[in-house]
């Protein structure tokens, strides 16, 4: 049975989305429609009656916007809130910056597959000196020795659960309905760690921006439902197609 409420939420489209360049850790802002996807979600969460009583972000102002957007429309603004780079978006490495068509086209659908959507395959290192380089930010002071030059799922995994372990279950545990505001690929891996799905079958797993998606874990912290279930599920499944689609002409 149901005992704990936890709504994942990504991002509203971003610049770099619209733009259909690989993003990463390059801190880029929401578009109109961005915002726009941003309050349906707050209005969808008020109209279910999910009312957030803890935020957990991400360093990045896409997922800290689409945040602050949606809670100030659910009239939730003012609850506390938790910022980690545990939850950012997984580091594309040396593609953050490249147009994700143009990358399909030089290296073939199956590398570009490889790349954005294999377990344990990470795309090259980015140069510290790249111009879309996090090196020496100060908001990853805290990161140190763990920042990475480049990340696969595998990666992200293994730096976002100690964070969901040591800061988001203790919420859940006390019950309160915890909002977690990310990315594509950083959902993806607590996804598959809620679900248990498999290296394999995690590869064709997208996630929408802007949709708020439900989970309602057992006691053992299990989905009572495998999947969540999204609260707008019909423009979940066109938008899934979209991401799926990404990098296709
Ligand atoms: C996108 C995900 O991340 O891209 O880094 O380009 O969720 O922050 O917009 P997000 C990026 P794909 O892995 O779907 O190509």
């Amino acid at each position: 049975s149901a005992e704990y409420t936890l709504v994942l939420l990504r991002h509203g489209e971003s610049e770099w989305n619209a733009k259909n360049l690989f993003t990463g850790w390059v801190d880029v802002h929401l578009t109109e429609k961005g915002q726009q996807e941003a309050r349906r979600a707050g209005e969808q969460l008020l109209a279910e009656g999910l009312l957030p009583d803890v935020v957990h972000t991400s360093l990045l102002r896409r997922a800290i916007t689409t945040a602050n957007v949606a809670l100030d429309v659910a009239d939730r603004h003012w609850i506390p809130v938790h910022r980690t780079w545990r939850l950012n978006e997984r580091h594309y490495g040396a593609l953050q910056g490249l147009d994700k068509a143009a990358t399909r086209d030089k290296y073939g659908e199956e590398q570009f597959m490889l790349w954005r959507r294999s377990f344990d395959t990470p795309p090259p290192p980015i140069d510290p000196d790249d111009e879309y380089s996090q090196a020496g930010d100060p908001r990853y002071a805290e990161a140190d020795g763990d920042m990475p030059l480049t990340e696969c799922l595998k990666d992200v995994i293994a730096r976002m659960l100690p964070y969901w372990e040591s800061a988001i279950v203790p919420d859940l545990r006390e019950r309160r309905t915890v909002l977690v505001a990310a990315h594509g690929n950083s959902l993806r891996a607590l996804v598959k760690h809620l679900d248990g799905i498999s290296d394999e079958d995690i590869v064709g797993l997208n996630i929408p921006t802007g949709i708020p998606l439900l989970y309602e874990l057992d006691g053992d912290l299990r989905p009572v439902t495998a999947g969540g279930r999204y609260l707008d599920p019909e423009a979940a499944a066109a938008a899934i197609q979209a991401v799926a689609n990404q990098g296709k002409h």
